[in-house]
């Protein structure tokens, strides 16, 4: 199994190379199975709902609430889909997220200790880490005005069972936090990457959609079991 994982901020466009990713692969005669935390299992989609909350809702979770319920989605997640496909040679296993957006943001954004939750971490994933990381790495603006971009597609009422949907059925918690605190958790990322660079790639998404994939399926070609044909 070769993992990859897509990380940064909203609206950086994990959703968007993941799928993209996603068809290069299969392209390639490589069987590719996309997640995305939270979610992808029953519970990580309801614990989902939980954390995203609702519009009308205004009650937050507490910092530990909060990283229990995205390490309880990453633990489902991993011994249900990923550890049983772990020894498949030609598996792709695409993340949108994972465990590094919860040092990011539980981390860098919250104030929770960083090695506390290393240790919930490792509990969470079983010790099952990416191979290759791509870091979306943009400013918050740019990022939140791609999102508002869609919200203003997409009426509250418009309940459609895509990732983009999600995003108004469930609310807009961390969406709704100050420009700083977005700000922590880009500089997260990036002090993360720096700290593994043999398993990051930093990637410029203010740029095209395709130019990022480009890039992204350039790094990725390299790493690809034998058996692919790209
Ligand atoms: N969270 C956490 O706190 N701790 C954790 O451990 C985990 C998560 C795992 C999940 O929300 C929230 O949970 C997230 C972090 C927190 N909150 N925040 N912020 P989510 O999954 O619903 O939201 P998201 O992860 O931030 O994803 P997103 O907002 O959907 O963003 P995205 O996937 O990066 O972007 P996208 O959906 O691909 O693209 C958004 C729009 O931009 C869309 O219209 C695209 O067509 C457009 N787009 C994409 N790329 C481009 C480029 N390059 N140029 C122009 N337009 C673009």
């Amino acid at each position: 199994m070769l993992f990859i994982s897509l990380e940064g901020g909203e609206g950086a466009g994990k959703t968007t190379q993941a799928v993209r990713l996603l068809e290069r692969i299969e392209s390639a005669g490589l069987r590719c199975l996309r997640v995305r935390e939270p979610g992808s299992t029953a519970l990580g989609a309801d614990l989902r709902r939980l954390i995203k909350r609702s519009n009308t809702s205004d009650e937050a979770l507490s910092r530990a609430a909060e990283l229990f319920l995205f390490a309880a989605a990453r633990s489902e997640l991993v011994t249900k889909v990923i550890a049983p496909q772990r020894d498949d040679p030609d598996l792709v296993v695409v993340a949108d997220r994972f465990a590094d957006s919860t040092l990011a943001y539980q981390g860098y954004g919250r104030g929770i200790d960083i090695e506390t939750i290393k240790a919930v971490n490792a509990l969470a994933t079983h010790g099952i880490a990416p191979d290759l990381t791509f870091l979306l790495d943009c400013p918050h603006e740019i990022g939140i005005s791609r999102v508002r971009g869609l919200q203003l597609q997409m009426p509250l009422d418009a309940v459609k069972p895509s990732d983009s949907a999600d995003r108004n059925v469930e609310g807009m918690k961390f969406e709704e936090e100050p420009a700083e605190f977005h700000e922590r958790i880009r500089l997260g990322f990036l002090a993360l990457a720096d700290l593994e660079p043999d398993r990051w790639r930093i990637v410029d998404a203010t740029r095209s959609i395709n130019i990022i994939s480009d890039e992204i399926w350039k790094a990725v070609q390299d790493r690809l079991p034998v058996t692919a044909n790209p």
